[in-house]
């Protein structure tokens, strides 16, 4: 590491990121009299939100559910004008939430942590940036998002193309002109999903490449009706309670039946009318959608046949509709997506058919036939849950590295803490329901506990925690057995890293649902923090 010592400045918390997670962090360290600095590589709040500026990026978690609680007022005062938030407003609102609570002042912008060590002697972390910072302190934590580190695809020749070229995850922030413009789309995900639609309408022709059809839902997004705001807002704590007892931290209801116990009539009228609510909730129809593939197959012929509805080419139809379990993927939201396939400037090629041999100075070549264009989208995603964490230059207990620890998959205690490296806690970390829920609740849970954790560690003068070997391992080997269980495993999805070659297969989000979760979260508090040794 570079820099000298006069430069080192000691706190008691680094936060590494300023999305939800690391602003909320800040806040809660700040109230619990600690002194902490968070260092965000982007030049303002937001995180997966500052970056994914792509036409179309739209949450697909309710407005008024993905956002926080902590704060009544706030709950109160802010006002969605959308069922589905747009990036536009999301980021609108991290902004507002930061400067509500005069969060900036302890954030650096533009500055990237590259590397990380614990010195047990001093019982420190040594931080390192991008811009020559080093900053010491006694608890590193990690707020760097479950998809942030982009995920470049692995095609020969992708720096030959000369013509314009976007990753959906690092959109320019001054967008782009797509008139008169053909444009390549690789990547068939919620990303790509999104911003079809919204490209077609503008540019002259766009080709998607496809190598894996998604299912993908209508959004139904509308404008949000005061009458609803003002009966959500009025009973607010108890919406968020009902929340927070799913598995998803949704709102949605969650069928009680077997899709096999119901009449063919009654689960079509099930599916029907979740279709037309939009949204996630057709994930939730019956009970056994994620355990039973017979019952799962029901919902996948139920998109299907949407699909087939639709889309009017029929060859088309047949190309975009998936064959592998129905949500084992993350489930896509979108509006108008299949209808986009009735237009005549889009078309779609399946890889599988005819796979990409490489990109070239005008395109993309297919095994078939150049297709020359002015625009390369790559929407191709992440290397989601640890990418971002590798990235960086982790140094544990005896100089172990993170990146080591975690080569055959990511081990974690309760995707809070990990043996091997003391005062390092991860707010949605591998291990946790995270990317399985509505995140930002999901967040302020976590936070909320490593605040409790800083504050309990203090009463007791307490100076170092760490994750127990043996504890890490159960809860480990737990979630495998449950995501073993789950048809989840059956597809390749980021969920277990199957998108980024090399790395290992493992189901990476606990699997058990929130519920469970935060009530194994809680019996850790109840027994004395049971599972990490605190001296
Ligand atoms: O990324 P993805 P994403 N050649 O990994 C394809 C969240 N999110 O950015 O499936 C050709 O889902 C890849 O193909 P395959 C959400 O959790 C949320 O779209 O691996 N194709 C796939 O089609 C989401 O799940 C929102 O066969 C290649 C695509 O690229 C997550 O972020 C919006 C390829 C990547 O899809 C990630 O979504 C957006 C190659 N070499 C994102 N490499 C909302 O809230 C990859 N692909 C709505």
């Amino acid at each position: 590491m570079n820099g000298s010592k006069e430069h080192d400045q000691i706190c008691d918390a680094i936060v590494i990121g300023a999305g939800f997670a690391g602003i909320y962090m800040l806040y809660v360290l700040r109230k619990a009299g600690l002194c902490a600095t968070a260092f965000e590589t982007g030049g303002d709040v937001g995180g997966t939100w500052y970056w994914n500026r792509y036409p179309g990026a739209r949450c697909d978690t309710e407005s008024l559910f993905y956002s926080y609680q902590f704060d009544d007022a706030l709950q109160q005062d802010w006002n969605w004008t959308e069922r589905y938030p747009a990036q536009p407003e999301i980021l609108r609102y991290a902004q507002h939430v930061a400067e509500r609570f005069d969060l900036k002042r302890d954030i650096s912008f533009n500055t990237k942590i590259i590397d990380a060590r614990w010195d047990e002697r001093a019982q420190l972390w040594t931080v390192a940036t991008d811009t020559g910072r080093r900053n010491k302190c006694r608890f590193l934590i990690s707020a760097v998002g479950c998809l942030s580190a982009v995920n470049m695809p692995d095609i020969d020749g992708l720096n030959e193309f000369t013509g314009e070229r976007y990753q959906t995850g690092l959109w320019p922030h001054e967008g782009v002109d797509f008139r008169n413009k053909t444009v390549a789309i690789i990547g068939t995900g919620s990303s790509a999903i999104q911003s079809i639609p919204i490209i077609t309408e503008q540019a002259q022709n766009v080709t998607v490449f496809q190598r894996t059809p998604n299912y993908v839902v209508p959004a139904q997004n509308r404008p949000l009706d005061p009458a609803e705001v003002a009966r959500i807002k009025a009973d607010y704590p108890a919406f968020r309670a009902k929340a927070k007892a799913t598995y998803s931290g949704n709102i949605f209801p969650i069928g009680g039946p077997s899709a096999l116990d119901v009449t063919t009539e009654e689960r079509e009228r099930e599916y029907e009318n979740r279709w037309h609510t939009g949204g996630l909730g057709l994930m939730g129809a019956f009970q056994d959608l994620q355990v039973n593939q017979a019952s799962n197959e029901t919902a996948a012929e139920f998109v299907r046949s949407k699909i087939r509805k639709i889309v009017k080419d029929p060859e088309v139809a047949r190309k975009l509709s998936p064959t592998n379990t129905f949500g084992c993927k993350r489930l896509c939201v979108a509006t108008n997506y299949y209808e986009t396939y009735n237009r005549a400037n889009i078309s779609l090629i399946d890889l599988n058919d005819t796979p990409i041999k490489c990109i070239t100075a005008n395109g993309v070549r297919t095994t078939k036939r150049d297709y020359d264009v002015d625009i390369l989208i790559l929407a191709t995603g992440f290397d989601a849950m640890t990418g971002a964490l590798n990235r960086i230059n982790i140094q544990g207990t005896n100089g172990q590295k993170l990146t080591d620890a975690w080569r055959n998959g990511p081990v974690s205690y309760l995707g809070l803490g990990v043996n091997g490296f003391p005062n390092m806690f991860t707010i949605t970390g591998p291990g946790s329901p995270s990317v399985l829920t509505n995140m930002i609740p999901t967040i302020e849970q976590h936070v909320n506990w490593i605040g409790a954790c800083l504050v309990a560690m203090s009463k007791k003068n307490a100076t170092r925690i760490e994750a127990i070997k043996s504890a890490q391992s159960e809860w480990v080997a737990y979630n495998a057995g449950l995501a073993d269980k789950s048809l989840r495993v059956t597809c390749n999805s980021w969920y277990l890293g199957a998108n980024v070659s090399g790395k290992a297969r493992v189901f990476m989000p606990f699997v058990g649902g929130l519920p469970m979760y935060i009530e194994k979260c809680e019996e850790v508090v109840r027994e004395d923090y049971k599972g990490f040794v605190i001296t």
